[in-house]
């Protein structure tokens, strides 16, 4: 653990916390002279402790777009260090910027995480997420440094490259998306490489992935390797908000002395109780530059409540089962693309490579499934599992998915940033195609 003291707080202590923490920033964002904090706090009463937190009203995304690019910081420009930004799907970029002690508190939360995913000073740490205003590479990196381990820079792309500074620095902790992570499996594998890597764990996000992804790069780095789980997003500070522990995989350790969750309806925005799924929503307890208050994520999850062998006494929350926008509807049933990922992926005949294609050329829209076979041994027995693969969907959803078994290596690979999984088609040219450029 990287701080234990606080990691391990009684609950009754760690409530006590967050609510002194909401309550000095709330005081320090009434202080501010920021226009958009002033409309924001006007009208709200009292804050004392975290109970008062719903009288707060929500934050939404399309804020972000309405201040862009620096309306919502709550301390002057000249005190900012650093700012991050993530794509928007349409037009601007949502802007993000730290002050000094915000960039230490990215540092302290990843550090944690990596720490609970196995992380010790004694590692080399190869960063393969991105580096640049995408908050993956960065925030990943200062926490590694803060744990005192070996960091090593990598960045996204060059699949051929990485794998030889793998097994050259002797890395043995692995800090990329779950699709990258597998395809430097796989390259490491094509390669011959192997035997000389010795990675022991790694910490994948930034995109959702199963449980049978999960599998799938355990078993492509080899069984003893432990593959957990990061989340966060560049709105509340980036990477570092809710991580698996290796200990207990299952569900994330959410850093609540620093971000404060809450589940709620995605269609009213009414509270619901643990256990029960619904939209994520954070608040920032200790942010400066630019905190969020009761932050929309969009994101589907569930608190799984508290109490964990590692010793951890944070909530846990639920391993991401999508967006609320991520939610295809084929003739009016709902389906979330990570639902048919998991089911694809149940299955050990097939590679952790997969697409799903919306056909929306005709009126009535189809789904299709695009997967391949795990290896080549396998090509004779394509038929029998692709019968099973297609009665194991039809047996769990209620919609007809078209199952197209490829050879491995089929589908194209993506070496930079997040794994695109689902494509629309429109017209006769094949979405995927996209990807060969
Ligand atoms: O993806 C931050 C990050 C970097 C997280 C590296 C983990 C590792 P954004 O680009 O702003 O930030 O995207 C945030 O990605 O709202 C989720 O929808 C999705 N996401 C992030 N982590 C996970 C995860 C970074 N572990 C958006 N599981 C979030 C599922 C995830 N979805």
């Amino acid at each position: 653990m990287f701080l234990p003291e606080i990691e391990t707080l009684p609950p009754t202590e760690l409530k006590k916390l967050q609510g002194e923490r909401l309550s000095g920033l709330i005081e320090r964002l009434r202080a501010s002279d920021a226009e958009y904090w002033k409309k924001k706090l006007n009208g709200i009463g009292s804050v004392a402790s975290i109970e008062d937190l719903p009288s707060i009203p929500f934050t939404s995304k399309s804020e972000f777009r309405d201040q862009y690019p620096t309306g919502m910081l709550a301390v002057p420009l000249r005190d900012v260090v650093r700012v991050h930004a993530s794509s928007g799907t349409s037009g601007k970029p949502t802007i993000v910027g730290y002050n000094a002690a915000d960039v230490a508190l990215f540092g302290e939360v990843n550090a944690r995480c990596l720490a609970a995913c196995g992380g010790t000073p004694d590692d080399v740490i190869h960063v393969a997420y991105g580096y640049g205003l995408f908050t993956g590479g960065l925030g990943v990196h200062y926490g590694a440094e803060a744990l005192g381990a070996v960091t090593v820079p990598a960045s996204g792309g060059n699949a051929v490259f990485q794998v030889g500074l793998l097994a050259d620095l002797g890395a043995t902790g692995l800090a990329a998306t779950p699709s990258f992570a597998l395809r430097l499996a796989e390259q490491a594998a094509a390669d011959g490489r192997l035997a000389d890597i010795r990675l022991r764990w790694g910490i994948h996000g930034a995109e959702p992935w199963s449980e049978g992804f999960r599998e799938k790069i355990q078993e492509a780095w080899g069984g003893d390797y432990d593959a957990c789980d990061l989340y966060g997003l560049s709105e509340v500070i980036g990477p570092g908000v809710a991580a698996e522990c290796y200990q207990n995989k299952g569900g994330l350790h959410i850093l609540e002395d620093h971000f404060y969750p809450e589940i709620v309806d995605p269609d009213t925005g009414e509270p619901l109780p643990d256990g029960e799924l619904g939209e994520l929503v954070l608040t920032t307890l200790t942010r400066q530059a630019q905190p969020v208050l009761r932050y929309r994520t969009r994101d589907i999850t569930r608190i799984l409540g508290a109490g964990c062998p590692c010793g951890r006494t944070s909530r846990r929350i639920d391993r991401f089962q999508g967006r609320v926008d991520d939610m295809l509807i084929i003739r009016g049933i709902n389906v979330y693309p990570r639902t048919i990922e998991s089911l694809l992926l149940d299955d050990p005949c097939i590679s952790g490579q997969f697409a799903i294609v919306v056909d929306r050329r005709s009126t009535m829209v189809e789904l299709e499934a695009r997967v391949e076979l795990a290896d080549s041994s396998l090509v004779p027995r394509r038929e029998e599992i692709l019968n099973r693969l297609k009665k194991h969907l039809a047996d769990t959803l209620r919609v007809r998915v078209e199952v197209l078994l490829g050879d491995p290596g089929s589908i194209p690979r993506q070496d930079t940033g997040k794994a695109k999984r689902v494509f629309v088609r429109v017209d006769d040219t094949d979405p995927l195609a996209a990807l060969l450029h």
